[in-house]
């Protein structure tokens, strides 16, 4: 990262509270943090910290215990300390709108962030099946997916399912479309990666030729969106052809085996020229489901519409008489790979809810700060209480939800949440993710 386009070192924090924080004035000039993405809802959220002389900033990157958040005075430099708890849903992340001690502090600290409204959530690679928050506020998951490899269906499919439990609008772009100069072959491969995504738009780009870059820029042009996908498959590129600036480092894949050297290493918000937000992140190498069991069924609806004609009602879809999904895998209708993959998901899906479930003890504080907004840092005060609660949908599913409201009554989840708080040893070092 080579530094910001745009910067607001010069403006004082009045005038962040200007315009629209005046009754009767109807010609506003723009916020200074409107191409960060700073709403009127963003705003009434942080009124009780304004009153306290804090500070609203988008988190544009985290490292090393710290986050570099772009306020109105610019960007600045804050200890991650209060906002970094045990549950790794929790930690601060790219995207969250954070609140920053003023001026004058050293370190200065990020109190506390506002609610997310959505959140780019998978599950860890590792054994531990824990959450990992990817991306926090975005509208629009960008799956980038390169057309030099052979595609992976069942690997855009759990992107996807994980993009709509995300809350935002998933979108697919298949990348390097100079490298198929073929037009029949590349509509056959668009055509397949169709079939894996109802309802999501597919695109093509070459961030090379330029080609199809425009309808993926009017895309990104409103709200957020985050780049995803596995190392190599040119999200960088893009970023900088969108941005319109050498801003993210680029580097060749390896001559061996195609794959790429995990050149970005942390998550970097990016405001774009034309409108609109990008978060390009670290390759992937996996993502595993986390709680996505509508996010999955919304990459299968054809699936699951064709199961409402199924005779009986828990139709597993295996070897069921009247079963209208085999039907239509029988007729040809329905590839059957996609009800493979769609019962390999749902499993999934079934395997770490059921694993989280066994964990809720630990996990229970969790749930309870997302459900009430619940968790608090040290000091106890109210608003940061609300305020570190990270309840955008996807988080959690309903079933956890009502789970947990069965096993405690109120006054003991919240106190859980302060103590889950108050744990010690925050997780530093690279964002590199695996
Ligand atoms: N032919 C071709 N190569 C491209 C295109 N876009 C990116 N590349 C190349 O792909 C390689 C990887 O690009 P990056 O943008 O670094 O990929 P990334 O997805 O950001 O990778 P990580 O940061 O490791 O996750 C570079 O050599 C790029 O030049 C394209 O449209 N066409
Ligand atoms: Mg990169
Ligand atoms: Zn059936």
């Amino acid at each position: 990262m080579k530094g910001h386009p745009l910067s607001y070192s010069s403006l004082p924090f009045s005038s962040l509270l200007g315009s629209s924080s005046l009754p009767g004035t109807s010609v506003s000039a723009p916020h200074p943090l409107a191409p960060y993405g700073w709403d009127a809802e963003w705003e009434a959220e942080f009124a009780p910290y304004a009153a306290q002389g804090l500070l609203p900033g988008r988190v544009v990157r985290v490292d090393r215990g710290q986050c570099d958040v772009v306020t109105a005075d610019g960007t600045v430099r804050a200890d991650t300390e209060f906002v970094t708890p045990r549950d790794p849903l929790k930690v601060i992340c790219t995207g969250d709108w954070a609140v920053v001690d003023p001026a004058g502090g050293d370190p200065r600290y990020v109190r506390a962030y506002l609610p997310r409204r959505t959140s780019f959530v998978r599950s860890t690679s590792s054994k531990r099946s824990e959450g990992q928050i990817l991306a926090a506020n975005v509208d629009h998951s960008i799956i980038a997916v390169s057309l030099a490899a052979e595609l992976d269906l069942g690997r855009i499919e759990r992107f996807l399912a994980l993009g709509w439990e995300s809350g935002g609008q998933p979108v697919v772009v298949l990348t390097k479309a100079d490298l198929v100069p073929d037009a029949a072959t590349l509509a056959h491969l668009v055509q397949d990666v169709e079939t894996a995504a109802p309802g999501v738009q597919v695109l093509t780009v070459s961030a090379a030729s330029g080609q199809g870059v425009d309808v993926l820029a009017a895309v990104v042009s409103n709200g957020t969106s985050v780049l995803l996908g596995q190392s190599g498959a040119g999200k960088s590129t893009l970023a900088n052809a969108l941005a319109g600036a050498d801003v993210m480092e680029v580097q060749a894949i390896r001559d061996v085996d195609g794959k790429g050297r995990h050149t970005t290493t942390t998550r970097n918000l990016l405001p774009l020229p034309a409108g609109g937000v990008l978060i390009d992140t670290p390759g992937l190498r996996g993502v595993g489901l986390w709680d996505a069991e509508t996010g999955v069924g919304q990459v299968f609806a054809e699936i699951e519409e064709l199961a409402e004609d199924c005779r009986f009602h828990d139709c597993a879809h295996t070897a069921e008489p009247g079963c209208a999904v085999l039907a239509a895998v029988e007729d040809g209708t329905l590839p059957e790979r996609r009800l493979d993959s769609y019962r390999k998901l749902i499993r999934e899906n079934q395997r770490i809810v059921a694993k989280t479930d066994l964990l809720a003890p630990r996990g229970a504080a969790a749930r309870m700060a997302a459900e009430d907004g619940g968790g608090a840092r040290g000091g106890g005060d109210q608003a940061g209480a609300r305020a570190l609660s990270s309840g955008g949908s996807g988080l959690w599913g309903a079933a956890g939800r009502s789970w947990l409201s069965a096993q405690f009554p109120a006054p003991l989840r919240t106190l859980s949440a302060v103590s889950e708080f108050r744990q010690p040893g925050r997780p530093r070092g690279s964002t590199m993710e695996a």
